[in-house]
């Protein structure tokens, strides 16, 4: 049989790193990615080197995306699973106090990182007729809570994008499907709050919140369905969480 390849942007943290030991635990070759050479290399050096490529490249750098894609070795091109979860939020404020760098930042990763890796990698995959994009959401793409303004566009645009991306490969056979988590603890809240752990702790304080590796779970069970059934979406919450701006907590 044909060995299959998943290539998992965000690799190295939270959500992302759960999802390539996954599908390396589940017999795929995983093409990791992050910024973190680092964490990339000690992650691959825990597992099977020949079923491990790693790629070091920022979302937002368009050449650079295009370049590392492009030119990957043969062996590693044909690309069966697609997880897009590279993203990020940066700071809490209302738009009218926002830092706009922060939304450049952010708009940059979530949406336009994503479009530049899913433009490259649906080349393949719609010459082979074969492929499944699997879009980290959040539920911050399905509802809107007090100071999230910009990351809740940002993560609203990924839904429309997963919906977008589905009408239009659906005749090459591709898969198109969108998972939208509540709150997980990951290092995302220690990048909101740029470094502060002591306020990234408290998001997570006093209920059960969700872990990286029921999203992977998730993700897996997506991307291992019959040819024919497709998950398009998928919002996943923790029980204590019923909408984004309620967590009951103890
Ligand atoms: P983490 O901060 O733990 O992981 C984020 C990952 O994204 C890291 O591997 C980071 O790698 C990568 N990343 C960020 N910016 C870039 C960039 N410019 N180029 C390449 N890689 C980048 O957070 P999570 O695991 O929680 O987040 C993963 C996804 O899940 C995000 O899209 C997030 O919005 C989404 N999400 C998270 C939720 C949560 O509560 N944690 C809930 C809903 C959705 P590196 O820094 O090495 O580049
Ligand atoms: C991350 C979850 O609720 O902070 O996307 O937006 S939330």
């Amino acid at each position: 049989m044909d060995k299959k390849i998943a290539l998992i942007t965000g690799a190295t943290s939270g959500i992302g790193a759960a999802c390539a030991h996954r599908f390396y635990e589940e017999g795929y070759h995983i093409i990791i990615t992050g910024r973190r050479l680092e964490r990339l290399n000690n992650f691959a050096s825990q597992l099977d080197a020949s079923r491990i490529k790693c790629l070091c490249f920022d979302v937002r750098d368009r050449s650079q995306v295009i370049q590392t894609l492009e030119t990957l070795p043969m062996e590693w091109r044909k690309i069966d699973v697609l997880v897009n979860n590279a993203g990020l939020a940066l700071g809490l404020s209302t738009f009218f106090k926002g830092d706009m760098d922060h939304w450049d930042t952010m708009m940059d990763t979530n949406v336009k990182g994503l479009l530049y890796v899913s433009r490259s990698i649906s080349q393949g995959m719609i010459g082979r007729k074969h492929g499944h994009i699997i879009n980290i959401g959040s539920i911050a793409g399905k509802e809107v809570y007090a100071n999230g303004n910009v990351y809740c566009a940002s993560k609203h645009a990924v839904d429309a994008l997963s919906k977008a991306m589905r009408i239009e490969l659906a005749e090459y056979g591709i898969r198109v499907s969108a998972v939208h988590p509540g709150a997980v603890e990951t290092e995302f809240s220690e990048v909101r709050f740029e470094g502060d752990t002591e306020k990234a702790a408290l998001v997570y304080k006093g209920f059960e919140n969700l872990v990286a590796e029921d999203i992977a779970d998730a993700v897996y069970y997506i991307a291992s369905r019959k040819p024919h059934v497709n998950i398009n979406d998928l919002v996943i919450m923790p029980q204590a969480q019923p909408v984004a701006s309620v967590i009951h907590r103890k």
